[in-house]
């Protein structure tokens, strides 16, 4: 296949780096040259803002919450058709498997779209009555709008920051993962072809420090929606808060399963599994710790082993693949040196933990086997990190209390899953859990209406439904007296 050549998207057309530099994609499953993506400076993310407030200040800025829903529906419409090339686009830039991308990433990055189409034609704004005057409040948009995301889920996390920007009538500069550019230039063109005025969704492709900071940066740009390291998200921070941005922060994550002994133990084996090794563990809710009830340990334990020894990883492309390929060589070492640091740290590898052996063109790709590993003290650093591939620890604990203490004892606090038939200690745990989202007999069920975010070192802000509407723009109150002196 001859490579591509991704552009980045500035002015309703793709446009060459101002540098006309260039940087490679390849495919993390066979190495193959996918793409020469155009590698943003911040020469080309000023030329992206300002064709964002040139929007704003044209076509895009008329526009009424009605005609911005109905772009998102078009759009939306245009994805479902061309949905088998966007899950191939995803599945050779990330390495996942083709399947899971066509049931998971692209079908979420349609209903983003449909979801904030809905959302906007039915939000309200408060009103608060005196007896002489009336407020009533508006929303307006921020103005220009960063959207930082990273290679986990491209399309599907930057559909969920794009559909409410765009709803509440922002323009934006999006900067997708230097690691997973094309599904972005994809949406772009979509976008356009479904009527979105120029410069309304502008792209920059490149590198974080070369296009995402000058972006964050930038004293055009009045908000930064950012979803990806906690160490990148601290930068980012630092840089954004100097220009008074509203800043939203998703970052990582070191989740818990809670297993307890009444739970239903066949359904909470497969539910840590699909918790554990979804995406290869590379979502930031994944469950990577998981926490078993001691009377239960064993038996639990080995109930997972049988079900991770059946998953296959390999080819994205081969429908019987559960794993593909992690997302470069560079994370699958960064993993591999978690696996070697259980091991010193005094754990045992129950299942997983090498390479697979896999014939070419896949024979060198950044796959490694799903692993479980027990034997960990719950703080030590394999337990308490954040690995962010497909490896998960085992520990046990004797009650509640201690369950929480383990759960709630990391830096992060994105997500908990819990398992547990006793209705009271579902809802006192939940309670007590330092965590933005906890499941109780499930996880990773999404409804689009609820709260996004995580507490401590996963992040700062809620995104989702009507808190991203509101993040994505300003509230002004207008009071306007009755006519009766005051
Ligand atoms: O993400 P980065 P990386 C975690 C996971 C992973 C680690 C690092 O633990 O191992 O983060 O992954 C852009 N200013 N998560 O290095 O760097 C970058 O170009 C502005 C969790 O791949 O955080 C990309 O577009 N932008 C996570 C985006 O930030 C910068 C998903 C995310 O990249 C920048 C991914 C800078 N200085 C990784 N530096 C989740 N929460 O889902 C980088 N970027």
């Amino acid at each position: 296949m001859t490579p591509a050549r991704v552009l980045h998207f500035i002015d309703g057309g793709p446009a060459e780096a101002a540098s006309g530099a260039s940087f490679e994609d390849r495919d993390p499953a066979t190495g193959e040259l996918l793409a020469h993506v155009a590698r943003g400076d911040a020469a080309d993310v000023d030329r992206a803002v300002d064709a964002g407030h040139r929007a704003l200040a044209g076509a895009w800025g008329a526009t009424s919450v009605d005609e911005r829903a109905a772009l998102l529906e078009r759009t939306a419409a245009l994805l479902e058709a061309r949905a088998d090339e966007a899950a191939l686009l995803e599945s050779e830039d990330s390495g996942k498997p083709l399947a899971l991308a066509r049931r998971l990433d692209i079908p979420r990055a349609i209903a983003n779209l449909r979801f904030f189409a809905q959302a906007v034609r039915q939000a309200g704004a408060p009103c608060h009555p005196m007896a002489d005057a009336l407020n009533y409040t508006v929303r307006k948009p921020l103005g220009v709008v960063a959207l930082i995301t990273p290679w986990n889920l491209p399309l599907y996390l930057l559909t969920w920051k794009a559909a409410p920007a765009l709803a509440m009538g922002n323009a934006v500069v999006a900067k997708p993962s230097e690691l997973t550019p094309r599904t972005a230039s994809l949406l772009a063109e979509l976008l356009t072809e479904a009527g979105a005025p120029s410069g309304a969704f502008n792209v920059v492709h490149g590198f974080g420090a070369e296009a995402g900071e000058p972006l964050c940066a930038h004293a055009g740009v009045r908000g930064v929606s950012f979803t990806g390291g906690t160490a990148t998200g601290a930068r980012v921070a630092q840089v954004a808060a100097p220009g008074f941005k509203k800043l939203s922060l998703e970052l990582g994550g070191k989740n818990a399963t809670l297993v307890f002994a009444d739970a239903d133990l066949e359904a909470a084996a497969d539910g840590a599994v699909r918790a554990a090794f979804t995406n290869q563990g590379q979502i930031c809710l994944c469950g990577s710790r998981v926490l078993v009830e001691a009377s239960i340990h064993d038996r639990f334990l080995d109930a997972m082993v049988a079900r991770v020894a059946r998953l296959r990883t390999g080819d994205p492309r081969d429908p019987a693949s559960d794993l593909g390929a992690l997302i470069s060589h560079a994370h699958r070492d960064k993993v591999e040196g978690y696996l070697r640091l259980a091991r010193e740290e005094g754990g045992t590898v129950r299942v997983g933990g090498g390479r697979p052996a896999l014939q070419p063109p896949l024979d060198g790709g950044a796959f490694l086997e799903p692993t479980l590993v027990s034997g960990l003290a719950p703080g030590c650093r394999t337990a308490t990190e954040e690995i962010f591939g497909p490896v998960a620890t085992v520990h046990p604990f004797t009650d509640e209390a201690e369950a929480l203490a383990m759960a709630n004892g990391v830096r992060y606090g994105l997500s908990a899953s819990l398992w547990t038939r006793d209705l009271a200690r579902a809802h006192r745990a939940a309670a007590r859990l330092d965590v933005g989202m906890v499941w109780v007999n499930t996880w990773l069920h999404r409804d689009l209406r609820v709260p996004f975010g995580g507490v401590k070192q996963s992040g700062v802000g809620r995104e989702g439904g009507g808190w991203s509407l509101e993040f994505f723009s300003e509230a002004v109150n207008v009071c306007v007296h009755l006519g009766e002196r005051s």
